[in-house]
């Protein structure tokens, strides 16, 4: 077909495209990163994409979750700082993430559309963070710095208000006429994953098998994409490289003592030293 772009993104193509870390960096060359993230009810979710950005190379995290969570959440992420949802402060940072397990309030859409409205730093919306963005498409297409959106397939399909299926039948027209006409970066989830870029070339995983079909593995995906965000010259490869590492985690640990039944979001987390070990 004449003017269609599509590749698959191949262990080689990670290889290449790693950033690798100056010797002389510091914390703060490898990105200060704000996630946004975590509820009463889904305060896992804000713990997953915390430690995976963590264990994917953040240089600095700073976690925004409600102040009732963050006391037992804190304990377990001690290399985590906090910010209060009711004091959040955009200076100085190179990223904000926000959706996982955020709940879906009206008060949480008025932080949605503070993150696009701050348009100088890169951002991630996953999860809950775009239930209303069909509601704040201008600002999605007016904003300078790049959007990366990672919609499962339901999300997707309440994003554009049809259903599961006509988005499953499309996933490459569906995915291309989003990502061009609102000018983000769309990561439409699932098994082979497709990644659309702006200008509308698109990169297909191949990584990853149903041990990812449980809770909590779309919102490690988010951590290691955040990071690996705010390392890449180039967001494209920054987001392919996110999610091919996700896909590998799982194909790794059913190869090395784990069945597709048993995987949980936190061993996918502890995983990525071994399979970055590997690709790095
Ligand atoms: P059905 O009914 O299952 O067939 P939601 P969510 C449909 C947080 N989490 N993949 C699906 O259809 C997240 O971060 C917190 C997935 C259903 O109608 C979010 O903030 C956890 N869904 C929040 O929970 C662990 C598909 O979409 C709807 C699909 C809600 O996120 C879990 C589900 O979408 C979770 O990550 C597909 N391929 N195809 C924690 N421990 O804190 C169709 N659907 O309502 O947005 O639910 O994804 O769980
Ligand atoms: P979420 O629904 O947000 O938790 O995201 C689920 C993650 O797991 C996405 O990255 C999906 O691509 C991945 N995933 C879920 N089911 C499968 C599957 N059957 N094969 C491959 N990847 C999957
Ligand atoms: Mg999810």
């Amino acid at each position: 077909q004449a003017g269609v772009r599509r590749k698959v993104w191949r262990e080689e193509d990670v290889r290449c495209t790693l950033p690798h870390r100056d010797p002389f960096s510091h914390k703060g060359s490898h990105g200060k990163g704000l996630l946004i993230a975590g509820s009463e009810q889904m305060s896992g979710a804000a713990f997953f994409s915390a430690r995976a950005a963590l264990r994917s190379g953040i240089g600095l995290l700073s976690l925004s979750v409600p102040d009732e969570v963050r006391p037992t959440i804190a304990s377990h992420l001690p290399e985590t700082m906090f910010m209060p949802r009711s004091a959040l402060d955009f200076q100085g940072l190179s990223g904000i993430a926000i959706g996982p397990g955020l709940g879906r309030e009206p008060e949480q859409a008025d932080l949605v559309r503070r993150v696009l409205e701050y348009d100088s730093v890169p951002c991630v919306i996953d999860a809950d963070g775009i239930y209303y963005l069909s509601g704040m498409t201008e600002l999605l297409r007016k904003r300078k710095s790049p959007i990366v959106l990672t919609p499962h397939p339901g999300e997707m399909a309440h994003l554009l208000g049809t259903s599961v299926s006509e988005v499953e039948k499309s996933r490459f027209d569906v995915s291309k006429q989003f990502a061009e006409k609102f000018g983000v970066y769309l990561v439409l989830k699932g098994r082979n994953t497709i990644i659309t870029a702006p200008d509308g070339g698109q990169v297909v995983n191949t990584t990853g098998n149903a041990a990812l079909a449980k809770g909590g593995s779309g919102d490690v995906l988010t951590g290691i994409l955040f990071a690996f965000l705010l390392q890449h010259g180039r967001t494209l490869d920054a987001v392919c490289n996110a999610v091919y590492l996700h896909g590998a985690l799982a194909d790794d640990l059913v190869k090395t003592g784990h069945s597709q039944l048993d995987v949980l979001a936190t061993d996918l987390i502890e995983h990525i030293p071994p399979v970055l070990h590997h690709l790095y």
